[in-house]
């Protein structure tokens, strides 16, 4: 009702981050790319599998100069896995404590990305080579503002060499929406979604230029291949976009949407990250990399703590799009009044000084338990945790922004879009 929405909003006002004027507006005008890298945790960066680097053209990106490399981002995705990514990526809110709000919540109003850029002329698409109704996408993008979803009926899935179980692999899927991306008009929004990284990351061996690990757990052994092949796919794209000159004026956005392997695997895990898997490593292990790619950025390393319900403020921050106005629960990663505790979905939380995990304290530096003079501070972090998190689903159970439009903003009518191909 208006009074959660009063809460929600005087939240998100006294939550405000100030755009940093070094980086405010250092995109304007480009477009923006998405690389969606599925499953893909962050230990992979860097990592040598019998002395080989695993993701060598990533290993090189956290060295390009135009690069923000983010090592202590976090993914906080609940049941709904991908799609609650999305649904962060896209509206800075999280997703559900249970199910997928892709599925639950696609009639919802929202205030999401393609339809905030909108206003400033751009025109958005997603790109994905599996059925349009997984996940319910081809309902809620359309609640998005998505002007065009090429799913799997825009390409040519008709060589088993090609498929993944969720959809076309990596390389022939970038292949093929190079004339769809052309298409566009620009300045756009275009986000890529793919699925050769995912569960159980078996792959056909003539495709595979990496060996397995050998702890006898079978999808911990092969995500090295898959991870590896993710990596080329990723590398390929890089070079096409400066072949087709797109480099030069595109944003490009690159971010792990879950964990790869789950607690189930900890013995394996053990011998890959060379330590016991404890709950405060498994907490660390479901950092997913960040990388943001801006011509003439200044680039580096990023220690900023953060999760993806701070990557959209982050972004429109960089177009020189202010977002005060918008009940969005993340904050601009480089905004020096951005907040570093990061709320797990469950209720847990990391951040550089205290963790809190499965209702225990830390300090996030040792990962011994936390001392005692430091438990008020740590129940306070708890507080505004859950405080975040009972906002952002009162908004989404309440469909609260509904009722609320920030000035300057225009409401999506999603009946304006259809995706089908003979419509495009
Ligand atoms: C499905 C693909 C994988 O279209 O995005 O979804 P996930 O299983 O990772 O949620
Ligand atoms: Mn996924």
């Amino acid at each position: 009702d208006s009074s959660d929405l009063t809460d929600v909003v005087n939240y998100t006002q006294s939550a405000y981050a100030e755009p940093n004027p070094a980086y405010f507006g250092a995109a304007k005008g480009m477009n923006v790319i998405y690389l969606h890298l599925e499953s893909f945790q962050n230990f992979l960066i860097n990592y040598k599998l019998n002395g080989e680097e695993v993701t060598p053209f990533l290993n090189s990106l956290t060295k390009d100069k135009n690069t923000a490399y983010f090592d202590n981002f976090f993914h906080q995705t609940g049941q709904g896995k991908t799609s609650d990514a999305e649904f962060m990526l896209e509206n800075s809110l999280f997703g559900l404590p249970q199910g997928s709000a892709f599925i639950t919540k696609a009639q919802n109003t929202y205030q999401a990305a393609p339809s905030i850029l909108k206003d400033y002329g751009y025109t958005s698409a997603v790109f994905h080579g599996n059925n349009g109704s997984f996940w319910n996408r081809n309902t809620i993008y359309k609640a998005f503002g998505f002007d065009h979803f090429f799913d799997a009926g825009y390409y040519d899935t008709s060589d088993p060499i090609d498929m993944a179980e969720y959809g076309l692999l990596d390389k022939p899927f970038y292949e093929q929406s190079e004339s769809l991306l052309s298409s566009l008009p620009q300045p756009f929004y275009a986000k890529f979604i793919t699925v050769g990284n995912h569960y159980p990351y078996a792959m056909n061996q003539d495709l595979v230029t990496i060996d397995k690990a050998n702890t006898g757990d079978v999808s911990v052994d092969d995500y090295f291949q898959t991870a590896r092949y993710t990596d080329e796919a990723i590398e390929k794209v890089f070079t096409r976009l400066k072949e087709m000159g797109l480099y030069d004026n595109s944003v490009i956005v690159l971010y792990g949407d879950h964990y790869g392997i789950s607690e189930n695997h900890k013995r394996a895990m053990a011998q890959i990250m060379g330590k016991e898997i404890t709950p405060y490593e498994s907490a660390n292990l479901q950092r997913v990399p960040l990388f943001i790619h801006v011509p003439g950025m200044k680039g580096g390393v990023n220690h900023t703590y953060g999760g993806q319900t701070d990557l959209l403020p982050t972004l429109l921050h960089l177009l020189g799009i202010d977002t005060k106005n918008f009940v969005q629960l993340g904050s601009d990663l480089f905004s020096k009044e951005h907040n570093e505790v990061v709320p797990f979905r469950n209720g847990d939380f990391v951040s550089p000084t205290i963790d809190s995990i499965n209702e225990k304290f830390y300090d996030n530096q040792t990962g011994l338990p936390l001392d005692e003079r430091q438990m008020e501070r740590a129940n306070t972090l708890k507080k505004e945790v859950d405080y975040r998190l009972e906002l952002s689903d009162k908004v989404v159970n309440g469909d609260l922004l509904r009722f609320y439009t920030p000035n300057g903003y225009t409401p999506v009518d999603p009946s304006q879009y259809n995706y089908t191909k003979d419509a495009d």
